[in-house]
């Protein structure tokens, strides 16, 4: 039997369309692991309740900014908020999710959401706000992360790991419940784990030709398997 795997869709547009979409990076990845994909739009909590009864684990992707007011933070000039009904959706899924012990990997933004659905707040503009940091950004790039001691980070990648590297926002205050598992050498948050979670701030799926990125896809759909 494959596990299910809830993923939420970003509105875009398809010409003069308003359509939903998620980066084909991501379900490729899920079902390369042997899971199932399961495309989700926003809609009602009852209604996301019934889907996520029907899954076994949720991938959190990535995409815009999450709205600041979701962290009581006024909004910064640079963070692009694509839309609250998206947001709510990612937080009201995670913590479903979570409540029914189910497991949830999240990447990018999806590493943000998670931190704020369990408290957390964000850096909404790197370069201007983290101080010291690589010349470079975070943006297009790679560097490494260090794996905390004892973490699943550190038991996937080792102490140290080239990761890819594309945001402008990054965990700033850890949410309750979270463990840093990885931080860049300029500081940066870039892993985290909890109770059947882990959560990367970097793009696994966009490399799972590495058998350490690609373990993380797998290592969920197993734990998903189990919950069958
Ligand atoms: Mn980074």
């Amino acid at each position: 039997m494959k596990p299910r795997i809830l993923i939420t869709a970003r509105e875009c547009m398809n010409g003069d369309n308003p359509a939903w979409q998620v980066n084909k990076a991501y379900t490729e990845a899920i079902i390369k692991a042997g899971g199932i994909p399961v495309i989700c739009p926003p809609q009602a909590l009852e209604q996301l309740e019934i889907i996520g009864d029907l899954c076994e684990g949720m991938l959190v992707t990535g995409g815009d900014d999450l709205e600041p007011s979701l962290y009581n933070q006024p909004k910064h000039p640079t963070t692009v908020c694509a839309d609250y009904a998206l947001d709510k959706m990612d937080m009201e899924l995670i913590s479903y999710f979570y409540k029914f012990r189910k497991p949830i990997l999240g990447i990018c933004r999806g590493i943000q959401s998670i931190n704020v659905a369990f408290g957390g707040t964000l850096y909404q503009d790197l370069p201007s706000e983290y101080v010291p940091m690589r010349e470079d950004g975070h943006s297009k790039t790679e560097h490494l992360v260090y794996f905390e001691k004892g973490t699943y980070g550190e038991q996937v990648f080792g102490k140290v790991f080239m990761v890819n590297s594309y945001h402008h926002q990054a965990i700033k205050a850890l949410g309750n419940g979270l463990t840093v598992s990885g931080v860049s050498e300029d500081g940066i948050i870039e892993a985290v784990e909890g109770r059947d979670l882990f959560a990367v701030q970097w793009h696994p799926e966009k490399l799972v030709d590495v058998e350490e990125h690609m373990r993380l896809f797998v290592d969920f759909i197993d734990m998903c398997k189990e919950r069958m």
